[in-house]
């Protein structure tokens, strides 16, 4: 640290430089992020709860509040029973972190079967809890493979794990028959929907085919969905929802010296504001607003994919949510070409593919100037 303060002009100018050196979702700039830019009003939201701090949430009541009537919200649209309880996390990661804890804190057993297309996140839990992750290749469609699945698991399994969105390629797990199986064999059933979560339950309203992923299943056991991402909050907010919500009792800890009596999240100190965003955009938009949005996002995935398929583009998978996903015999150097035209596409290096999160900042203007830019890229 230098030895004198800077003026606050400086410092701030400072700043502005430097994030002048960042890519931003303005102008579709980043088109293979998961993550979106805020809502106009989540950033509202989020600068008037700075200071708040859910971490000890009896100086914040007020800001306390807004936690519950957000995963009110949530548990409705996931049709999740009387009795369940979740808690707004810091995103997808915490969220499958703390549904591995939760099952391994019920059932005493160690470990997960999950798909090969579940997100790292688990890898790090593994690490964590010492757990025995069992990969399951998925099957020729891209998704869990229900058969391979429930082979894989034993007497030692504490948790299933299917995935609505995968992250390389936004595809929908069959949950309904894993969780059908999990329902008859009592075992717990985690369904990842960091992605798809503000997406899916919105498929009829959009004029598609609804797929069965949430609580009206009997066997799915939790459930996750982040608000930071399909749900334009700030960063970071994710939520994790349990049926049972007494699972939270199993890893709860003592806070003596906090305004409760006990924490049951893996953060301490925990920031309100994406809180305060979230709920700002639940109440803002409402159903149907979330619903437009989801149909604008599909409908421009869908516009993509045809128009990637006309060029002659092959894709890894036909986009079932808002993910468009295409082969390339040398992804990085697509990556780079496009880069010099303003996109920032990711790279699925796995399948030798580039990805593009079709999400709420990216218009059909953005897809439009990105097509005439793409052929002479290829
Ligand atoms: N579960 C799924 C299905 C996910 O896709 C992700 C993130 C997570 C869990 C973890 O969520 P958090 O990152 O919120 O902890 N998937 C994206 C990915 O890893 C996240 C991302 C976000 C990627 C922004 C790029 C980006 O610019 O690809």
């Amino acid at each position: 640290m230098q030895e004198q303060g800077w003026g606050r002009a400086r410092v701030l100018e400072a700043l502005k430089a430097t994030r002048d050196e960042d890519y931003t979702f303005v102008d579709g700039e980043i088109l293979g992020s998961m993550c979106t830019a805020p809502h106009e009003i989540a950033v509202a939201a989020h600068a008037q709860f700075l200071e708040t701090n859910l971490g000890d949430p009896g100086h914040f009541p007020g800001t306390a509040r807004l936690e519950v009537e957000v995963l009110a919200d949530l548990a409705a649209l996931f049709h999740a029973p009387q009795g369940a309880a979740g808690r707004i996390v810091s995103g997808g990661t915490e969220a499958n972190l703390l549904a591995c804890l939760l099952a391994k804190a019920a059932t005493g057993k160690s470990q997960v079967v999950l798909p090969a297309s579940a997100h790292f996140s688990f890898e790090k839990a593994a690490r964590l809890m010492e757990l025995d992750l069992v990969h399951v290749p998925v099957g020729r469609d891209g998704r869990a493979d229900v058969e391979a699945m429930t082979k894989a698991v034993g007497p030692k399994t504490a948790l299933m794990v299917a995935v609505a969105g995968t992250t390389e390629l936004g595809l929908v797990d069959p949950i309904e028959p894993l969780a059908w199986f999990c329902q008859e064999n009592k075992l717990r059933l985690h369904v990842d929907a960091a992605y798809g979560g503000y997406l899916l339950p919105f498929l009829a309203d959009a004029g598609r085919t609804p797929v069965p992923f949430d609580f009206s299943l009997p066997g799915v056991w939790s459930l996750s969905a982040d608000p930071h991402k399909g749900g334009m909050a700030t960063i970071p907010a994710g939520a994790l929802l349990v049926r049972d919500g007494h699972a939270w009792d199993a890893i709860a800890v003592a806070s003596p010296y906090l305004s409760t009596r006990t924490q049951s999240t893996l953060l301490g100190t925990r920031p309100g504001a994406p809180v305060a965003a979230a709920w700002a955009v639940h109440r803002h938009l409402g159903r149907a607003g979330f619903a437009s949005v989801a149909e604008t996002c599909l409908d421009n995935a869908a516009y993509l994919a045809a128009k990637l398929r006309g060029l002659g583009v092959e894709m890894v998978a036909a986009p079932e949510l808002a993910v468009v996903t295409f082969r390339h015999r040398d992804p990085s150097a697509l990556q780079q070409r496009l880069q010099g035209h303003g996109f920032r596409v990711n790279l699925v290096t796995r399948m030798g593919a580039v990805r593009i999160v079709v999400n709420p900042h990216v218009s059909r203007a953005t897809l439009d100037r990105f097509l005439k830019a793409l052929p002479a890229c290829l």
